[in-house]
C-alpha cells in the first residue's frame, strides 16, 4: 500500500477513538454502564476488575515485548548496546580529537559507561554486611497443623526459599571465619505472602530492648578513630560495653564458645531467638520458638584453623556453601518448634518467654520437626540476589504473629527503615529477589525506582472508579488477622519486667552444659579476646562478670591474663545443665566432608579406588600432588603450594613425596637439615596441622612413612591400613564424631 493510504487509515482510526471517548454515556440508556455513583462493596460487573498488579510488567507501557523475564533484562541479543539499545562498534576507546587528542565531551557512550560505574556500589548493610546466599525448597511435614494455619507448613507442600548467611560485625570484604555471631535469614515465598525468618546461629541476643542495638553495634564495630579492628570483638570497646551491660553476658559466652567459629554454614543451627505466636484454623494461639537443625550436625572450626583460614582463604564459608551445592551435596536443615501454652504470664518453666537473653532448654520442651529445608541452587548474580535481598520480621503470612518481646518489637521498625537507604527507596519489594510469589494487589504507588506499571485510577479506598478494587479479605479468604492480644492497662514507662534482671543463671547453665574440651576452648577464647584489650580496668570488670558465672572459668581466664581472681557479686546460680547445648558426644553423617589425599605416581589404582569410595559416600575427594595437571588418568585439585590443612576434614596419605629442591624453608637449608628431611616440608606441615586440629589421618603404602617422620604415628585418630579403601573406612568412622577429641588436652573438668 502507498504510505499515504497508511497515514489516512491511521487518522481515521484515531478520529473514531476520540469520537467514542467524547460520546457521553447516558445513564440508564440501553447498553450503557450504570453510573458509578455508589461504592461497590464486592467485586462485580459491569465495572471491570482492575488489571492484576502482581509482578511488574515485562512488557513496557509503550508495547515492547521483551519476551524475557525481568531478571534477564539488559542481556538480550548478541550485540553490545548502550543502555538504550543502540548497537556499538567499540567500547574500548574513548572518542578523541585524533588518537593523541583530548576526549570529546560529546562521547555519550564514555559518559554512560563511567557514570554507571561510579554508582555501582550501594551502602553495605550496617550489620550483617558480609554474607552468602542460596536458593532452595522448603517442604512442610504437616506436623504443625494443630498450632498454625500457615499453608506452607502443610504436609508435602513445597515452597521456594532464599537463604542468606552472614557474619554481623565485619564489612562486606571481611573474612568469613572470624569469631562472631552468624545470621541465618530465610525468605519463604509462600502462596499466602512472604514469610521471613530472620534468625541467628545463637539462640539469645546481647540486649533485651531494641533501643540498645546502636550501643552494642557501636561497641563491636571498629574503633571510630583508627577504624580497627575489622570484624573482631577482641577489643576494648566491645568488652567495655558487655562487661558494663551484663545482660550481654549470655550471648557473649556463646560467642566465646565454638559456636562463634562454625565449620561451615552447613553445620550451623539457626534460632529465631524471639518467641513468636502461632494461630491455628480455630483461632487458638500458642507461643513458639523456631529452630533450624542441620542434617550434618553442629560443627565448629578450631580457633587456630579459623585464624589461618582468615588469611589463606577469607571466603572459606562462602566457598564451602557454593562448592557443596555445585557438587550436589545439598545442605539440609529441619525446621522445628518448641511449643508453649499462650498464658497471660508468657512464661514456661519459670522462664520469661519475652526475654530474648533466655533459652528454654530442649530437655524441658522438645524441638518438634515441622519441615525440611534443602538448598539446591546458587545465585546467578551475587549483587542482584544476595546483596539486594531484603528481609523483614514483619513479613508474616496468616497463622504466624509476633509477641511483645521488646527486641522483636523494635526490629519490626528497623528492617524496613534500613532498606530505604540501602536499596534507595520504598520500592525494594519489586526487586526480583524480593518479589513475593503470592499475587500482590497493594495501593502503594510511585517512589524511586518504580518498576510496576500500575493500572486503574483509584489507588485508594473506598473508591467507585476502580470498581471498588482492591477488596479487603476476611478470615474466610485467608487474610492475615492480628491476634487480638489483650494489652495490659499500665502506665507508660521506660522499664523492663523484673524477670529481665537475671543476667547470670543461664550463662552458668551454658557453661555447665559444655564438655571439658568445649570448656577449655571457652577459657582460651576469653583469654585471647581480653588479652587483646589495652585497658586493665575492662579486663578486671569482665573477670568480675565471669566470677558470677563460675569460679573455675574465672580463675583460668584470670591466670591467663595475669590478674587476680575477683569474688563473685552474685552467688553462682543453682541450675541444671542442658546436654543438648554441647556439640560433642554424638555421631553425624559425613556427607559433603572434604578428604584431602596426598599422592604421587605410586599406587594409582589404590588412589582411584579411594577417590571413588569417597564420592560413593557423598564426600568430596581432593587430590594433592607436587604439581598440577594429572596423576595417571586423575586430575590434581591441589598442589603442595596451594593446599592448606584447614580445607580438609580428614587427610589420607598415599605417598611420601621427597622434598622438592626449592620447597625447603631457608632455615632448614641453613641448618643443614636438608640431608635429614625426607618428606616435603609442605606435606609435613599438612600432617602437623591436621593432627593439631584433631582431624582423622589415614595412611597406606608409602604414605605410612610420613606419619613416622611427623612424629604422629600411633597417636589417637591416626590409622594405617593395607589398602587405601581400608584407610578411608577407618577415617570415615572417626569423621562421624567430627574430630578426634581425645587429642585435645582437657585441663578443666
Ligand atoms: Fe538484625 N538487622 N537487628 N538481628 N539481622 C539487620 O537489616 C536489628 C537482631 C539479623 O541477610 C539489618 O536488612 C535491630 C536479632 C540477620 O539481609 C537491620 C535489632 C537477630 C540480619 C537490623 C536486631 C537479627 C539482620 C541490617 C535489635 C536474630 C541479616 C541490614 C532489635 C534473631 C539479614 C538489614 C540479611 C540485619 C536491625 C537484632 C538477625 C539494621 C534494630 C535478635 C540474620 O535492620
Amino acid at each position: 500500500r502507498k504510505p499515504t493510504e497508511v497515514v489516512k487509515d491511521a487518522v481515521e482510526a484515531a478520529t473514531a477513538k476520540v469520537t467514542d471517548a467524547l460520546t457521553p454515556d447516558v445513564p440508564g440508556s440501553p447498553g450503557s454502564a450504570p453510573a458509578p455513583l455508589e461504592e461497590p462493596t464486592t467485586p462485580h460487573d459491569p465495572l471491570p476488575a482492575k488489571a492484576e498488579q502482581g509482578a511488574p510488567e515485562t512488557r513496557t507501557p509503550t508495547g515492547a515485548e521483551t519476551g524475557a523475564p525481568a531478571e534477564a533484562m539488559g542481556q538480550q541479543g548478541a550485540f553490545l548496546t548502550t543502555s538504550q539499545g543502540a548497537r556499538l562498534t567499540d567500547t574500548d576507546h574513548s572518542l578523541k580529537a585524533g588518537p593523541r587528542g583530548p576526549i570529546l565531551m560529546q562521547d555519550h557512550h564514555f559518559r554512560e559507561k563511567i557514570t554507571h560505574f561510579d554508582h555501582e556500589r550501594i551502602p553495605e548493610r550496617v550489620v550483617h554486611a558480609r554474607g552468602a546466599g542460596a536458593h532452595g525448597v522448603f517442604t512442610g511435614y504437616g506436623t504443625a497443623e494443630g498450632v498454625t494455619r500457615a499453608g506452607f507448613l502443610a504436609k508435602g507442600k513445597e515452597t521456594p526459599v532464599f537463604v542468606r548467611f552472614s557474619t554481623v560485625l565485619g564489612s562486606r570484604g571481611s573474612a568469613d571465619t572470624v569469631r562472631d555471631t552468624r545470621g541465618f535469614a530465610t525468605k519463604f515465598y509462600t502462596d499466602e505472602g512472604t514469610f521471613d525468618l530472620v534468625a541467628n546461629n545463637i539462640p539469645v541476643f546481647f540486649i533485651q530492648d531494641a533501643i540498645k542495638f546502636p550501643d552494642i553495634i557501636h561497641a563491636g564495630k571498629p574503633h571510630p578513630d583508627r577504624e580497627i579492628p575489622q570484624a573482631q570483638s577482641a577489643h576494648d570497646t566491645f568488652w567495655d560495653f558487655v562487661s558494663l551491660h551484663t545482660e550481654a553476658q549470655h550471648h557473649t559466652i556463646w560467642n566465646m564458645s565454638d559456636r562463634g567459629i562454625p565449620r561451615s554454614y552447613r553445620t550451623m543451627e539457626g534460632f529465631g531467638v524471639h518467641t513468636f505466636r502461632l494461630v491455628n484454623a480455630a483461632g487458638e494461639t500458642s507461643l513458639v520458638k523456631f529452630h533450624w537443625k542441620p542434617k550434618l550436625g553442629v560443627h565448629s572450626l578450631d580457633w587456630e584453623e579459623a585464624q589461618i583460614a582468615a588469611g589463606v582463604d577469607p571466603d572459606y564459608h562462602r566457598r564451602d556453601l557454593y562448592d557443596a551445592i555445585e557438587s550436589g551435596a545439598f545442605p539440609e536443615w529441619e525446621l522445628g518448634i518448641q511449643v508453649f501454652p499462650d498464658t497471660p504470664e508468657e512464661t514456661f518453666a519459670g522462664i520469661d518467654l519475652l526475654d530474648p537473653t533466655k533459652i528454654v532448654p530442649e530437655e524441658l520442651a522438645a524441638v518438634q520437626p515441622i519441615g525440611k529445608l534443602v538448598l539446591n541452587r546458587t545465585p546467578r548474580n551475587f549483587f542482584a540476589e544476595t546483596e539486594q535481598v531484603a528481609f523483614h520480621l514483619g513479613h508474616l503470612p496468616p497463622g504466624i504473629d509476633v509477641t511483645n518481646d521488646p527486641l522483636l518489637q523494635g526490629r519490626l521498625f528497623s528492617y524496613v527503615d534500613t532498606q530505604l537507604t540501602r536499596l534507595g527507596g520504598p520500592n525494594y519489594p519489586q526487586i526480583p529477589i524480593n518479589r513475593p510469589h503470592a499475587p500482590v494487589n497493594d495501593m502503594l504507588r510511585d517512589g524511586f525506582h518504580q518498576h510496576a506499571v500500575h493500572a486503574g485510577v483509584a489507588p485508594y479506598r473506598p473508591n467507585s472508579l476502580d470498581g471498588g478494587n482492591p477488596f479487603p479479605a476476611g478470615a474466610e479468604e485467608n487474610a492475615f488477622v492480628d491476634v487480638p492480644v489483650r494489652v495490659a492497662e499500665a502506665p507508660k514507662v521506660r522499664a523492663n519486667p523484673v524477670s529481665f534482671d537475671d543476667h547470670y543463671s543461664q550463662v552458668r547453665l551454658f557453661w555447665l552444659s559444655m564438655s571439658p574440651v568445649e570448656k577449655e576452648h571457652i577459657i582460651r577464647a576469653y583469654t585471647f579476646e581480653l588479652g587483646k584489650c589495652y585497658e586493665q580496668a575492662i579486663k578486671e570488670r569482665q573477670l568480675r562478670c565471669l566470677a558470677n558465672v563460675d569460679p573455675v572459668l574465672c580463675e583460668q581466664v584470670a591466670v591467663g591474663l595475669g590478674l587476680p581472681v575477683p569474688e563473685p557479686t552474685v552467688p553462682p546460680a543453682d541450675v541444671t545443665a542442658s546436654p543438648a547445648l554441647s556439640q560433642i558426644g554424638r555421631e553425624w553423617p559425613a556427607d559433603g566432608r572434604i578428604i584431602g589425599i596426598v599422592v604421587d605416581d605410586g599406587d594409582l589404582d589404590g588412589v582411584d579406588a579411594v577417590r571413588r569410595a569417597v564420592f560413593g559416600a557423598g564426600m568430596v575427594p581432593l587430590l594433592i600432588a607436587a604439581h598440577g595437571g594429572m596423576v595417571g588418568h586423575m586430575s590434581v585439585q591441589r598442589t603442595f603450594a596451594t593446599a592448606r590443612s584447614i580445607e580438609f576434614d580428614a587427610l589420607l596419605l598415599a605417598a611420601a613425596p621427597a622434598p622438592a629442591p626449592d620447597a625447603l624453608p631457608a632455615r632448614d637449608a641453613k641448618a643443614g637439615a636438608a640431608d635429614t628431611v625426607t618428606v616435603d616440608p609442605r606435606v609435613a606441615l599438612l600432617v602437623e596441622e591436621a593432627w593439631r586440629h584433631a582431624k582423622a589421618i589415614g595412611a597406606w603404602g608409602a604414605g605410612v612413612t610420613v606419619l613416622g617422620q611427623s612424629g604422629v604415628a600411633g597417636t589417637p585418630g591416626v590409622v594405617t591400613a593395607e589398602s587405601g579403601t581400608e584407610a578411608l573406612a577407618a577415617v570415615q568412622r572417626l569423621l562421624a564424631a567430627h574430630r578426634v577429641w581425645e587429642r585435645f588436652p582437657a585441663t578443666v573438668a
